[in-house]
């Protein structure tokens, strides 16, 4: 039974190595009150528990699946390929700087696509995820407004750098700090 309480958004990762950078998808989802739960699973090491999992979830009213692997990360695709929900992929930087598992991630045939986001960007796999379920919950909409509202006005805030004595609000040129040579333009 799908209840208030029942995980909105699953988010699995391919080994318990992958937690750090994991939990902090989890954290934003707390942070806008979205119920979510995570699970280690794997395409390569648990096929079948990966397959009776993403089945159990879709039943249970999960709307997002955000996925993180390292190495060959088939993970996302392989939930992709077992439901018509969205999946977002996170290619984690375990070897290769990552490039390996962005590119397993982000290569999907056409037909079954990964929303891929960047490299160990497991909060912007949340926040994408608050964006698609917002579009049916207009609180959840409302918060995410606010969000982006308050991160604009903070990095306003941080935006304005003195440059010495008399530097007003603002980024603003110190005389000098302009490249020798420069125009005006
Ligand atoms: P270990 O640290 O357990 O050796 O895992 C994991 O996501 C992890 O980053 C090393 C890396 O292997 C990845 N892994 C996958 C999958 N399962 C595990 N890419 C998969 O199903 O795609």
């Amino acid at each position: 039974m799908v209840t208030d309480q029942s995980p909105r958004v699953a988010i699995m990762m391919g080994s318990r190595s992958d937690l750090p950078v994991m939990e902090k998808a989890a954290a934003v989802l707390a942070e806008f009150g979205v119920p979510h739960e995570m699970r280690v699973l794997s395409a390569h090491r648990t096929p079948d528990a990966l397959d009776a999992y993403v089945r159990a979830a879709v039943g249970g009213g999960v709307e997002v699946f955000i996925c993180g692997a390292g190495m060959a990360a088939h993970l996302a695709g392989a939930v992709a390929a077992r439901t018509t929900r969205p999946v977002i992929g996170v290619p984690l930087s375990a070897t290769l700087n990552g490039l390996d598992a962005l590119l397993s991630t982000v290569q999907m045939p056409p037909g079954i696509p990964v929303a891929t986001v960047a490299v160990d960007g497991a909060r912007n796999a949340a926040y994408l995820a608050v964006a698609i379920l917002a579009l049916g919950d207009p609180g959840l909409a409302e918060r995410l407004r606010a969000f982006r509202e308050r991160a604009g006005a903070e990095a306003e805030r941080s935006g304005a750098i003195p440059t010495g004595a008399g530097a007003g609000p603002g980024v603003e040129h110190a005389p000098g700090a302009r490249p020798a040579g420069g125009s005006s333009a």
